[in-house]
Parts: C-alpha cells; structure tokens; sequence
C-alpha cells in the first residue's frame, strides 16, 4: 500500500476548502482537510512545494512514522500552517487505512464508546427578539444545546452575528453566517469591552427566563478580553448556569487561566486557534480549562488530537472540537470518528454546511434529533466529486478583524 500519488484540491462552494487526497497503488483514496480560514494558500504551497514530494513512494500503513517525520524532519515545528498540513495528511492516511481494513475510522480508534454526539449549533441576534426567534429555529432543527452570541448596543458589528439568524432564512445563503468574507481586504468591526461585558449578562438573564433552566447554553468571548475583565465575565454569568464560556482571554498567554480560574466556576473551553499539546500543557495540567477546542484540521490530525484529549482526560476534561463551517465535511468526519471513540468525549460544535458544501463532498453521517453520527461506511465516509468541485474556483476571503473607538486594533 504505496501512496501513488497526492493532489491538493482547491474548491469554493459556499466558502474555501482546501482537500488533500491521496491514492495508493492499489487504487485507495484517502481525504483529509487542511483548511485554514483566510489564509488557505499558505497551507496549499506548504503542502505542494514541501510535503507532496516526500509523501511519493511512503508506506500508507505508516500513520505515526508519517506524522513524526513530517514533523520532525521539517525542523520548524508548530504553528497553524505546518500542523494543518500535518492533520491532512494524518487524517487522509486514516482515511486510507479504514477502506482498507473495511471498517469505519472509529472502529480502528477503539470502537464507539457512545451511540452519537450531542452538539450545539449557533443562535444570534442583534436584539433579544431576533436572538430568541433564532434560538426556536434552532431548536426546531433539533439542536439540544445552543450558542448564543448577540449584539452589543453601540456597537455597529460584531462577532458571531448572523445576518440571516434564522434556519428558514439561511438556506442557500449559508455563507454570510460565518465571519470570513469574500474581497480583497478584511471587514473592519468595531468593540468596546465595557459595553460587552455590561450587556452580556442581561442576555443570558432574558434568555433563561425565556427558555428555563434545562436548555444548554454556551458563550463564546472571543479571545478579547484581559484576565480580569474574563474573571468579571465568568462571575457575572454563574447565575446563568453556562454550559461554556469559550475563549475568554487571547490563547497565547497560558497562565491567564490561572487568574480567571480562581474567580469563577464558570466552565471554560478553549483551544480553537491552539496547534499542539505543547499550547494545552500548563492548562491541562493545572486544571485550568474544561473543554479542548481544537479541531482535527489544525492540531496535527486524528493521530495528535487523540493524544491530547487522552492526556486531558486524567484530569476531567473533556472534548469540544470545534466544528464552525471552515471545517470541511471531511474535517467534521473526522472529529465525529475520534469524538464517537473517546471516553473523555463532551460535545460536538455543528453549524451544518450549505447545499452546494454537501454536493462536492458527498457524506455518509447522520445528524438525528441533535446528535451526530459518521455512519458505517469504510474509512471517513466522505468522497469528494471532482466535477462539482472543480465549479468552483478559490476566491480570495479575509476573516475580519476589530478596532476600538480611537482606532487601536483590538483582537477580533
Ligand atoms: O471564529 O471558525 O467557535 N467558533 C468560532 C468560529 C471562528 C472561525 C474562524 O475561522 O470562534 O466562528
Ligand atoms: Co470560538
């Protein structure tokens, strides 16, 4: 079982997705997703120019020994772009290994160790009326468990906000409900953390009030606040019983946990821009977080998300792989064989993919009554059609980024 050949395939249907399919001599295929939102090409000159050549001729059978070697044979290890082409390959060679062992992924990660995946899907609304119409949407789709992100007053835009915050509203217009936009330059937003963490709480009193005290509720902060101001955040939302506050503090600074740990009981996920375990050791260790963010795609793949929610369960944390529609549906499929297989599994993020999506990648997965399921089919369950792809060329998109009121940039 040769890798024969890899192809680095660009498609555009709702939004960019970046595929790297490999084929064996003995006619497999294997896909794994290696997007990267707004900065795509980076990861398909990566993967081209410098792991392509060295995939020719390499035993497929060889998961780790392929996944050790790439990385450690580049020398410059981590960051988004590396570990992305990293997951791909690590993920398209599962992939590979399942059609040949005539089982589905998770069979060859342990088994199910559940008979499906809950998830969460994202409401929004600018005002509490359209929050709470967007919130029945939701659960009328079938979502057991909800993201709620609204706008702040004063504020023109903001994250997580969907212009169509309705189901019925977003068919076929799937791709304004994620913040990367098509164009040259990057949208401009605008933020202020007082009016954020002023308003917030009011949010989730009116929507408890609304819904009751059994609906799951999530919040994501978005990486913009300092530690003391995430601290405020999380004690202010206690009474509303979160699910997770996601993102609080920018990721790069671990020990930050540490203070917003000691203030709230607030359960805090985070991970979704981390690469490695080397991002997740101290929070992990320390106890500092409740949910792993990361997503197959951007943390080295199957081999190495599995090794740090292995390592995060010692200590009671459980998964919450990101899953917003940047993530390919081979990317879900990934995340829903590792999340079915794993003890130490929490909840699946799903904001469901556009019809267009669906058509280029035709899947084998089932979403019933709020829980996922990747199905039985060998492998991941997802085959790519050349053609449909191939109607739709890259087009350049930027995620936004943010500005305060005196014109410093904020993190977005
Ligand atoms: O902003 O996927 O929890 N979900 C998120 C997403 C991210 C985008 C970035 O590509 O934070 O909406
Ligand atoms: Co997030």
């Amino acid at each position: 079982m040769i890798i024969d050949s890899a192809e680095v395939i660009v498609t555009s249907p709702d939004r960019n997705f970046v595929t790297l399919k490999l084929t064996t001599d003995d006619g497999l295929t294997g896909l794994g997703d290696a997007t990267l939102n707004g900065r795509e090409l980076a990861v398909v000159a990566y993967l081209t120019e410098h792991v392509v050549p060295l995939l020719l001729g390499r035993d497929a059978h060889r998961i780790e020994d392929t996944w050790q070697f790439l990385y450690r044979s580049a020398y410059w290890r981590r960051g988004p772009v590396t570990m992305a082409a990293v997951a791909a390959v690590d993920t398209a060679l599962w992939d590979i290994k399942g059609k040949a062992a005539g089982m589905p992924v998770y069979q060859l990660l342990g088994g199910a160790s559940r008979t499906g995946l809950l998830t969460y899907g994202h409401a929004s609304g600018k005002d509490l009326p359209e929050l709470f119409d967007s919130i029945r949407a939701h659960q009328e789709q079938g979502y057991r468990a909800i993201r709620v992100q609204t706008g702040v007053p004063g504020l023109k835009s903001i994250y997580g906000i969907a212009s169509n915050a309705t189901y019925e509203a977003m068919d076929g217009v799937r791709y304004d409900h994620e913040p990367a936009q098509r164009g040259a330059r990057p949208a401009e937003e605008d933020w202020d953390t007082r009016s954020y963490l002023r308003h917030v709480p009011a949010v989730f009193e009116a929507v408890r009030a609304e819904f009751g005290p059994e609906l799951p509720l999530l919040h994501d902060a978005h990486h913009r606040l300092t530690p003391i101001q995430a601290a405020q955040l999380g004690k202010s939302l206690e009474p509303y019983d979160l699910f997770w506050l996601e993102d609080v503090t920018p990721a790069e600074n671990q020990e930050a946990l540490r203070l917003v740990r000691q203030h709230t009981t607030t359960p805090l996920a985070i991970g979704e821009i981390f690469n490695t375990v080397w991002d997740y050791q101290q929070i992990i260790r320390e106890q500092l977080i409740d949910y792993v963010r990361s997503a197959v795609t951007h943390t080295g793949g199957i081999s190495h998300l599995k090794k740090v929610l292995d390592y995060a369960a010692q200590y009671q944390i459980k998964s919450g792989m990101h899953g917003p529609t940047d993530i390919s549906p081979v990317g879900m499929a990934a995340a829903m064989h590792l999340g079915l297989s794993i003890h130490n599994f929490g909840i699946q993020e799903y904001m469901r993919h556009g019809a267009r999506t669906d058509e280029v990648f035709r899947q084998s997965f089932t979403w019933t009554d709020g829980y996922l399921h990747p199905g039985d089919a060998p492998g991941l369950g997802v085959e790519l059609d050349p053609d449909e792809a191939g109607k739709y060329p890259y087009v350049q998109a930027y995620l936004p980024f943010n500005r305060l009121h005196d014109g410093t940039v904020h993190d977005w």
